[in-house]
């Protein structure tokens, strides 16, 4: 292995302080042809569901080093365990993963109904996970397995039909020219094991780049990378982790001349669809590459929710893995791909080939729409059943011409009636899973959804705007559950605003808002506005992102008829502005 000492440490100095056969209606498979086909994004926008796998030397430490456990996520062991490169360098000869059995892990991912699997060729170590000619750093030459897993993965996926994808790290702890000084050299050397990857594996589904924010790294690389992909397989998909314009969200910015061709928000679900493709890559515990000491697994029901949601949104659901030392992926891991595969064998026409659901927001659950030729269809992923055997879907303006609940027994047949308040579902009494029952509609045209109400006064002559019914526009700011209730939150740009339609009685009122606000935080300025009427604030520190706390921030006049409620950022405004969970109304004369 390469003399690690000098780059690693300027790199870690540098370093910024994450079935059986699902049949789909559409080819799941990249195209091979020498040029791109018209619309190469096609087969990945169909699959909606992929295998994250990361998998290398750090997986053989387990999250242990000198006996002792070192916080942070299992792969980033070097940087948070302080390992010196040479001491780091003894975990090579010690990974020897007997168990990896290649087809085992496609079956496990094509039985969960995924799509394709995207295995991280080299990490920020630098360890790379194939018989690269370009370094003794790899696990041909510097372990005892002596086998090149990502050949033999790419013939089980060819044997399954599951699509093959890298993620490679731009950054790079270990390589002796990845360092300011020889920044361009090492760019070469890049090339060259992307070469590799990109001439001896087959066709590459795409390419997941990351570690993007190493200050070496420009847009210009970027650029220049992702045409020398694009030159090596035309049809190959590239992340905009291949440029540097993620935005805090990860989201690609919407801004033209963005690098790459999907969005990347991590361990996180956007609160509505980019505007542009995007797939949220997420753990199933809390760390990428395997720990002894994560046990936090999430329940398959909140992963088969979360499958729905990234759907509802027009997004993809990257789930990861994180097989052991030994190349097993961890029990816990594989039951969870089990019961999602058992969800999707029932309901996965809810998910493939869907498109985003035509409602910002449902009260119940969510929803996908499907086109097929003139018909048009609407999947309702239900999570909070009702009680009384009714479900609204409100503000739905087009009749079903059928309505159906999926089981394991096959679609069962629903009655539905169209009314002013939108389309009602007679349901039975329980749910056929206890995940997201799909109710699937065919409608009698094209969907149309009228405007959602206009907030008015309740009883008490008070009106309450929630976050999770704000209209949002502006980078970031989002919709997050914080103890179970919903706020707007990530306000970092003093772009975004978010605002509700209103339709109160003319009047003086006194404006409030439930907001939450850390110490350095606070005094960053803010202004309601209700129509003409507005009012200015200054967040008050509560002493946690999680402490909410009502405040009033004066009165405002509200001219008769609806109108519009803002709530946007002002003077002085740094880093993030507040939480904020609602802003209340109260007439006063
Ligand atoms: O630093 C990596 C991390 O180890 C992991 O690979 C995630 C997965 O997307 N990406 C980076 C953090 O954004």
């Amino acid at each position: 292995m390469k003399n690690l000492a000098a780059p690693i440490i300027t790199s870690l100095a540098i370093l910024l302080t994450g079935c059986a056969t699902h049949p789909i209606e559409s080819p799941t498979q990249p195209h091979s042809s020498a040029s791109a086909p018209a619309d190469k994004m096609a087969w990945w926008r169909d699959a909606r569901f992929g295998m994250f796998i990361h998998w290398g030397v750090y997986s053989e430490a387990a999250g242990v080093w000198d006996g002792k456990p070192v916080d942070g996520v299992g792969e980033w062991i070097m940087y948070h365990g302080k390992i010196p490169p040479d001491k780091y360098a003894a975990l090579a000869p010690r990974f020897s993963p007997v168990k990896f059995d290649a087809l085992q892990w496609v079956q496990a991912a094509k039985a969960a109904g995924m799509k394709y699997i995207v295995i991280t060729s080299k990490h920020h170590d630098g360890f790379c996970m194939w018989d690269s000619k370009l370094t003794t750093w790899d696990i041909i030459d510097a372990t005892p397995f002596k086998r090149d897993p990502l050949k033999e993965l790419a013939e089980a996926c060819k044997a399954e039909g599951i699509t093959l994808c890298f993620y490679h790290s731009i950054m790079d702890w270990s390589h002796p020219l990845a360092k300011k000084e020889t920044w361009s050299a090492y760019r070469e050397h890049m090339k060259g094991q992307l070469r590799e990857l990109l001439t001896n594996y087959g066709t590459i589904g795409v390419l997941w780049f990351d570690g993007e924010w190493t200050p070496e790294w420009t847009v210009e690389h970027g650029r220049d990378l992702y045409s020398y992909i694009r030159e090596l397989q035309p049809s190959i998909i590239v992340n905009d982790r291949v440029g540097k314009e993620r935005d805090v969200t990860g989201g690609m910015k919407s801004s033209q001349g963005a690098v790459g061709d999907f969005g990347t928000p991590e361990q996180e679900i956007p609160s509505t669809g980019l505007g542009v493709d995007w797939e949220s890559c997420m753990t199933m515990n809390d760390t990428w590459g395997f720990k002894h000491s994560d046990t936090n697994w999430k329940s398959t029901t909140t992963l088969v929710r979360m499958l729905s949601d990234c759907a509802s949104k027009g997004g993809n659901f990257l789930l990861n893995v994180g097989p052991t030392g030994l190349g097993e992926i961890p029990q816990p891991s594989l039951d969870r791909l089990r019961e999602v595969g058992e969800w999707l064998n029932i309901n996965s026409e809810a998910i493939y080939a869907t498109t985003a659901s035509p409602f910002r927001r449902l009260p119940w659950g969510c929803a996908t729409t499907k086109h097929l030729g003139n018909r048009t269809f609407l999947y309702l992923h239900v999570y909070d059943w009702p009680k009384d055997g009714r479900l609204l879907v409100p503000n739905l303006a087009t009749s079903a011409k059928s309505a159906a609940l999926l089981t394991a027994d096959g679609s069962k047949p629903l009655r539905s009636q169209l009314n002013n308040d939108g389309l009602a579902i007679t349901v039975p009494n329980t749910p056929p899973n206890p995940h997201a029952a799909i109710i699937k509609l065919e409608l009698a045209g094209e969907i149309k959804v009228k405007p959602p109400q206009p907030l008015s006064l309740n009883a008490q002559g008070i009106l309450l705007a929630h976050a999770q019914d704000a209209d949002i526009s502006g980078p970031s700011l989002k919709v997050e559950t914080i103890e179970g209730k919903q706020n707007l939150g990530f306000w970092t740009s003093k772009d975004a605003k978010a605002s509700w339609q209103i339709d109160v009685p003319q009047g003086r009122y006194k404006v409030w808002i439930d907001a939450a606000c850390i110490d350095s935080s606070a005094g960053n300025g803010f202004v309601v506005s209700v129509g003409n009427s507005s009012v200015a604030g200054k967040t008050r520190a509560t002493g946690a992102w999680s402490k909410f706390q009502k405040f009033e921030v004066g009165e405002a006049t509200c001219e008769r008829g609806p109108t519009t409620l803002v709530v946007r950022a002002g003077e002085p405004f740094s880093s993030a502005l507040m939480n904020l969970r609602s802003v209340e109304l109260r007439l006063v004369r």
